[in-house]
């Protein structure tokens, strides 16, 4: 008997990506699709595409998807979903986006509990504009504007994203998860599909960060990549979840109250 080993999620097009080869976008979108699908909720779902490499999202998404200026895509996300409540509305936004130009979006939009769901796909670098420095850039990491390595001492230190939105009562769920290798994959999704649920539950703001890879940048073969995810990103931006409204009292104070470095796992 055979079996399909590939599926292209209902609530994707045909269309082929533009992304590198080994690129984690692709990764990630299909994990976003796969769970629309099985929480059917295409016909209802809206997607803010950001800019980035991600920005031509909306080709490879069959749903209802409105574009937003590099940074807003939290604040057009709130207006939709403020004008349309029984929709389920997410952004897709890279680190560069999210982090640095549209900082301040996410914090209040976190801050202020809106009922959308975030997919924050920290890459360690602006991707779409040839691979400059971003605030998740890791310490001594090269980049093009930081050739020889990021030094903390002039450019600052890293941003982590999740611990930083978890010290905000807004955030129902928050998470990291990454995406190098086939275990997290599966990790990464039950995640995504949570961070959704939670917004059909009415919960509030819940955000994902995936950690992915951009081997044209790093100028290392995809496979490299994904072992450069492991060994350098994920020690400094640990996985697990940071908040996460859904779960059971008890676990939950565990959840809140623990050492930030040894955050609880998904699955
Ligand atoms: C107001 C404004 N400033 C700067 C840019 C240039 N710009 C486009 S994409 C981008 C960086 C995107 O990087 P990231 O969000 O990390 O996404 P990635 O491409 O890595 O997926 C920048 C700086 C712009 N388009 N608009
Ligand atoms: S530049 Fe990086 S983030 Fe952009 S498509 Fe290529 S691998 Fe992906």
């Amino acid at each position: 008997m055979s079996r399909n080993a590939f599926v292209r999620p209902a609530c994707m097009t045909s269309a082929r990506t533009h992304y590198c080869p080994g690129c984690g976008h692709g990764i990630a979108h299909r994990l976003v699709a796969e769970t629309i699908d099985e929480l059917e909720i295409r016909e209802r779902t809206v997607g803010v595409a950001a800019v980035g490499c991600s920005i031509l999202i909306y080709n490879y998404f069959d749903i209802d998807m409105q574009e937003a200026a590099h940074g807003r895509a939290p604040a057009v996300a709130t207006g939709i979903k403020r004008v349309l409540p029984d929709r389920i509305v997410f952004t897709y936004q890279g680190d560069g986006d999210l982090a640095s130009i549209g900082l301040a979006e996410i914090v209040h939009a976190a801050a202020r509990g809106e009922n959308i769901t975030v997919v924050f796909v920290n890459n360690a670098n602006y991707g779409m504009t040839g691979g400059q420095m971003a605030p998740t850039t890791l310490p001594g990491q090269k980049t093009t504007t930081t050739p020889r390595g990021r030094n903390v001492h002039l450019a600052g230190h890293p941003l982590r994203m999740a611990e930083l939105l978890a010290t905000l009562d807004g955030p129902s769920y928050l998470a990291r998860v990454s995406l190098h290798n086939p275990v997290e994959v599966a990790r990464a999704k039950k995640s995504i599909r949570k961070a959704f649920q939670c917004q059909l539950l009415g919960m509030g703001f819940s955000m994902v960060e995936v950690l992915s890879s951009c081997p044209n940048n790093w100028g290392m073969e995809p496979a490299k990549a994904l072992e450069w995810v492991e060994k350098n990103m994920v020690p400094y931006y640990p996985l697990g979840v940071f908040r996460d409204a859904m779960a059971p009292a008890s676990s939950r104070e565990v959840t809140e109250n623990r050492d930030e470095s040894s955050p609880k796992r998904e699955g």
